[in-house]
Parts: structure tokens; sequence; C-alpha cells
């Protein structure tokens, strides 16, 4: 049987993404989400040496960056995550006659978030989709995941498990995984009612300051960025401008780190 160049190349995909499987099967934290809240929190993470994943049920992580506001493919920030995007080699320039505001190309913004969060370390897996947590003794112990295609075209494929000490929900508006939490482990969250509050209607300063103080821990080992904790903690939207998103990844980063003493 003689060895071709189509099974070297088979053979060296099918080991190198096994192995970084198999490599990732235990997390220090898991990430449910590539959009830019969780791609920021993964880059601080993985920058002070914890082993973090991102699960993503898209082919193209980034989230809601990638197309601006209402496709125009640019988006908003303010001054105080400035020092984010500069961390990540993102470029930005100053509104005319905004002071404080600055525009940003949200491709630019989508594809350097992903860079960073995976230069520093964090493994992505794309095109996975998390469909259940794993809950033992009234604990959260990590994700239950399936490929994307599997869950679209509804077969009947059992998943795979995948551990982690702590569980970040970047989900966005839906809230995914703190949902499910709620529904089939029956958890009570640090919120006002317990339970999920809903998300609000538009409010741009409210809801960027909002998803900031709404990025907590919900249930112990659980915790919510981004989108996600606005809708847990019953926070207003504030459509395109992201300065709140990167805020709340690095302040999700810093309550995983002081949970886990890292
Ligand atoms: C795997 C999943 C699952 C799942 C969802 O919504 P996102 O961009 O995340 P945030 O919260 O960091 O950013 C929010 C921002 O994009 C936004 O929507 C804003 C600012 N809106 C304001 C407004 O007024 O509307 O990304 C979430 C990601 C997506 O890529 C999903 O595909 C992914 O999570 N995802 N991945 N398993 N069960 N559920």
């Amino acid at each position: 049987m003689s060895h071709s160049v189509e099974n070297t190349i088979s053979a060296a995909i099918i080991k190198s993404f096994s192995g970084k499987f198999l490599d990732n099967l235990a997390l220090d934290v898991a990430i449910v989400g590539g959009g830019p809240s969780a791609l920021v929190a993964a880059k601080t993470l993985a920058q002070n040496g914890l082993k973090v994943a991102i699960f993503e049920r898209k082919l193209a992580p980034g989230g809601g960056t990638w197309g601006g506001g209402m496709l125009f493919n640019e988006v908003v920030v303010q001054d105080e995550a400035l020092e984010i995007l500069d961390d990540f080699s993102i470029g930005h320039k100053p509104v005319e006659d905004a002071p404080g505001y600055h525009t940003l190309d949200s491709v630019e913004m989508a594809s350097g978030l992903i860079f960073g969060a995976l230069k520093a370390g964090a493994k992505m897996f794309n095109s996975v989709s998390v469909e259940d947590i794993i809950f033992k003794e009234g604990k959260v112990g990590g994700l239950v995941i399936n490929w994307t295609p599997v869950e679209r075209l509804g077969m009947h494929v059992d998943p795979l498990t995948v551990t982690a000490d702590c569980v970040l929900d970047g989900t966005g508006h839906p809230s995914e995984i703190i949902n499910l939490a709620v529904n089939k482990a029956h958890i009570c969250l640090n919120t006002e009612s317990g339970g999920i509050m809903g998300e609000r209607p538009m409010w741009v300063d409210s809801g960027e300051a909002s998803t900031v103080a709404n990025t907590q821990e919900y249930f112990p080992g659980l915790f919510a960025c981004g989108m996600s904790a606005n809708n847990v903690a019953g926070g207003y939207r504030m459509g395109p401008i992201f300065g709140g998103m990167l805020l709340s990844g690095r302040k999700a980063a810093k309550l995983i780190m002081e949970k886990l003493h890292a």
C-alpha cells in the first residue's frame, strides 16, 4: 500500500485536531460563545496561565461584531475601552465633535479579537454547539457539546463532554447556558428574582454600564458576560457600541481568576 500526499494531509489534520481536542477535555474555564466579550475574557485568562477553550456554534467566531450597525461595518467604542483595543492592536479613530467616542472597522475588530485570544493561548472549537451542562452533586462541572451541523439537521447523535472548573456564558442575547441551567438543573440564580430577569429595550448609556455591572458569577462556577449578563440581570440593550462588551470580558476574567486563585 503506497502513502500519498493526500493521506499525509488527512492524517496530519486528524492527528493534530485529535491532539488539540484531547488536550482540552479538562479545562480551567470553558467559554460558550465566541463573541467580543468572551474573546476578551479568553485572552486575559489564557495570558494569565489558565487553560481556556471557547466553544462557538458558528463557523466564524466574532458573534455580533462583524455586521457593525445595520451592516454598516463600523462600530463605536468609548474612551474607557481603548486600552483593550490597543492591547489587541485594533485600530480606532475619534468621532468628530463627540469627545469620548471612537469608531473602528468591525471586521478588524472581529478578526483582531479572535487572533488576540488564540495567540494568547486560548483554544477555539468552532462549529460546535453547547447543548447542555454537566451538573453533578449540585455543581456545574462542564459542557455537553455536539457539532453544529448535527444540531441543525436534528440528527439523533449523542454528544461528548468537556469538564471545567468554571463555565462562562458568553452566548449573547439568549443566555443559552444559564437558561438551560435554570430550566434543567432548577438552579436559583444570584439575581433579584432568582431567575432570568430578561433583557430590556434600548437605553445606550444604561445598557453599557449595566453590561459591566451585570458581569457576575450567577451560580457557583457559572458566570455570564456581555449581552448574556444583561439578559440574566435585566439590563437595557445598547446597539452597536461595544465598550461595555470589551470591559465585561475583562471583568469576567478577573472574577474567574479570583475564584480560581489564579
Ligand atoms: C455555542 C453559542 C451558543 C451555544 C450562542 O452575541 P455575541 O456577539 O456576544 P457578546 O455578548 O459578547 O456581544 C454582544 C454583541 O455582539 C451584541 O449583540 C450587542 C452589542 N447588541 C446590542 C443590541 O442592542 O442588540 O456572540 C455570542 C456568540 C455567537 O457567536 C453565537 O453563535 C454563540 O455565542 N453561541 N455557541 N453553543 N449554545 N449560543
